[in-house]
């Protein structure tokens, strides 16, 4: 079929087939054989090689070669042991909480497939990355009681910067590891975007994901309003996933002055959390401040007040979260959350390793296989290489977590924006500025997508050279930016204890805000309409979760699939060829499906008498092939 199309194609030159070519005439490329698979990853190659990777604009490449990361030596043709999620199937959602809650031992949840990279790396994990090790996770660590590796920042990173699918990631992960509950997080009704959705995306959403490998939801509002989360609780449930309901840590309990994010008002909201049908609460400490002695109170007090077990979540910004975890498990806490060593501190969770370790032989032993944990976390230490350039540079914690409560996922991020904006000296700037832009909004829960908010206020004010007194005078024009124009207008909800209503009235200059839930006041999606209208876009079919890629990111998706049809599946890359570059006479193997292999190597390159254009020269499989690549720009 190729060679009928190509050769019947009036434009067609022989040999001479240039990435213009192919780009002019994306009707010869509506099938896929291998050929045309590895054409159009050749093509990937040759533009990383001539024009970089953009993704690498203003970063420094690690020197090469990265040697690989090192595998643990267990035998992939082994039988899959039983893990929790048998005993999750088992005994269904509600059972599954109600087990949980009655162990003795504490159980474990990995991050290093979602927060960890998110809080590390800017989420740039990359899903071949995670393919490589998934199975050795089913085999060596069935104990674990989920892997968080799905949802928060990673669909939106995955489908904008790595040009990837993240539904392909969740489904492959899902075969390799059918026996550990995967675990995603989900912003409620921003669900996995930045914005409220109408209810029925949220469902539709949450639907697919269910279907394609979540068996944990742990489901957030960025302002704990239990009104915000009750649909996407009551859609996780209708799936038959696990519903775990979250609570958002702010403030501080150990505060003796702390009159909003007191105990009352956690108990409050778990008990309604329980009410609307939550079998798993968890304690979500985005920002790392919750203290030991705060944590040993929250636990006691949700496992009283409640008959659900509870999990916890923090960062080690601060450098000494893993204290705070230990309390967790002192208390009663029936489940906790770390990365693998590799990937763990800072910005991070603290080091599940260590806690295995601090734990063993007590009475809530977690009973992992601590050689297990330590040969994975060496798989990570080589991937982390790979990502040198994303790093944040941070070196240690911080105290000043304390003063900032910037979320671990959001602090490297806002650096890096700081960074892009000429700001990287006036850090301590911005994080003064985000402590008084959250007192100037009211003291708010600021996580996802609140934290955004707060954080382009703050970079606002620092590069405008804005006090706070100037955001609050009615007599001083302040332009402020669209997230904080749409916070006020109460499009992600309304924080606990109302808006400060002089600044609304400033922010909104007389327009009304919206009253109530705000996905009560969005029209339901005419999802046939929208699946059209995204096939038009892209010229060619959209499949189910494609159709929530879409709902979440229009344009996003419209330019990955765009970059999908003309490079293909670049997710089966390995990670320095992806960003660096595939350096000559390099050899690599790229499995396209299984049992399908290409071996790639580069043997050199010239330039194209067709000025502006630079011929490549691979073996592919033993074969010559050339592909000419256009220069950008
Ligand atoms: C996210 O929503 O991405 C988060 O990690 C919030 O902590
Ligand atoms: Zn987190």
């Amino acid at each position: 079929q190729f060679l009928e199309n190509v050769i019947g194609h009036p434009t067609f030159a022989p040999a001479d087939y240039t990435t213009d070519f192919i780009d002019t005439t994306p009707e010869l490329f509506e099938f896929t054989p291998r050929r045309d698979r590895a054409t159009k990853l050749l093509r990937f190659i040759g533009d990383v090689a001539v024009n970089g990777h953009p993704q690498m604009a203003g970063r420094t490449p690690p020197p090469r070669p990265l040697p690989a990361p090192r595998l643990p030596d267990a035998d992939l043709q082994t039988e899959i042991p039983r893990g929790l999620r048998d005993e999750l199937l088992e005994r269904g959602p509600a059972g599954f909480g109600r087990w949980l809650r009655e162990q003795d031992r504490v159980l474990l949840t990995d991050t290093s497939m979602r927060d960890a990279h998110q809080s590390l790396f800017a989420t740039r994990l990359r899903t071949r990355d995670m393919l490589e090790i998934a199975p050795y996770y089913a085999r060596m660590a069935p104990d674990l009681f989920s892997l968080e590796c799905w949802g928060g920042a990673t669909f939106d990173v995955a489908l904008r910067f790595l040009r990837e699918d993240p539904w392909l990631r969740l489904a492959r992960i899902r075969k390799a590891v059918p026996n550990i509950p995967l675990q995603m997080l989900l912003r409620a009704s921003n669900a996995v975007g930045y914005t409220n959705y109408p209810d029925n995306v949220v469902r539709y959403f949450i639907e697919q994901a269910a279907a394609t490998g979540i068996d944990i939801f742990r489901v957030f509002d960025a302002l704990n309003n239990v009104d915000n989360m009750q649909v996407a609780m009551a859609a996780v449930i209708d799936a038959g996933a696990v519903c775990e309901a979250t609570i958002c840590y702010s403030g501080d309990l150990c505060d003796p002055g702390e009159d909003k994010y007191t105990l009352a008002y956690y108990v409050t909201m778990a008990r309604q959390l329980e009410d609307a049908g939550a079998h798993i609460l968890a304690i979500k400490d985005m920002a790392g401040v919750c203290k030991p002695a705060a944590i040993d109170q929250l636990v006691r007090a949700l496992r009283e007040a409640t008959d659900l077990p509870v999990h916890f979540h923090t960062h080690d910004t601060s450098g000494i979260s893993a204290a705070s975890v230990l309390a967790a498990v002192a208390a009663g806490a029936d489940a906790v959350d770390g990365a693998l060593d590799a990937l763990s501190g800072l910005t991070s969770q603290p080091n599940l390793g260590a806690i295995a370790a601090a734990l063993a032989g007590g009475d809530r032993d977690p009973g992992v296989d601590r050689t297990a944990l330590r040969q994975l976390s060496d798989y990570w230490e080589g991937v982390r290489r790979y990502y040198a350039p994303f790093e944040s540079g941070v070196r240690s914690g911080t105290a000043d977590v304390y003063r900032h409560a910037m979320p671990g996922g959001q602090y490297s991020n806002l650096r890096e924006q700081a960074r892009s904006m000429g700001l990287t000296r006036q850090w301590p700037e911005v994080a003064q500025a985000y402590a008084d832009v959250n007192r100037l909004f009211g003291n708010i829960v600021k996580v996802t997508p609140t934290s955004k908010v707060v954080g382009d206020m703050a970079l606002y004010m620092v590069a405008q050279g804005l006090t706070p007194e100037q955001v609050v005078d009615p007599d001083h024009e302040v332009d402020f930016p669209d997230s904080v124009v749409s916070f006020f207008r109460g499009e992600l909800g309304t924080p606990v204890g109302g808006f400060p209503e002089a600044l609304q009235r400033k922010v909104l200059r007389g327009e009304a805000p919206i009253e109530g839930r705000p996905g009560a006041s969005l029209e339901p999606a005419d999802l046939d309409a929208i699946r059209a209208e995204a096939e038009a876009e892209i010229g060619g079919e959209v499949s189910a979760t494609d159709l929530a890629s879409y709902l979440m990111y229009p344009k996003v998706f419209v330019e990955f699939a765009d970059h999908r049809s003309r490079f293909g599946e670049v997710s089966r890359l390995p990670t320095p060829v992806f960003f660096y570059g595939l350096a000559e006479q390099e050899e690599i193997n790229v499995d396209i499906e299984t049992g399908k292999t290409l071996v790639i190597s580069l043997q050199g390159r010239a330039e194209d008498e067709d000025e502006g254009h630079t011929k490549l020269f691979y073996e592919l499989n033993g074969q010559p092939r050339m592909i000419r690549v256009a220069h950008e720009g």
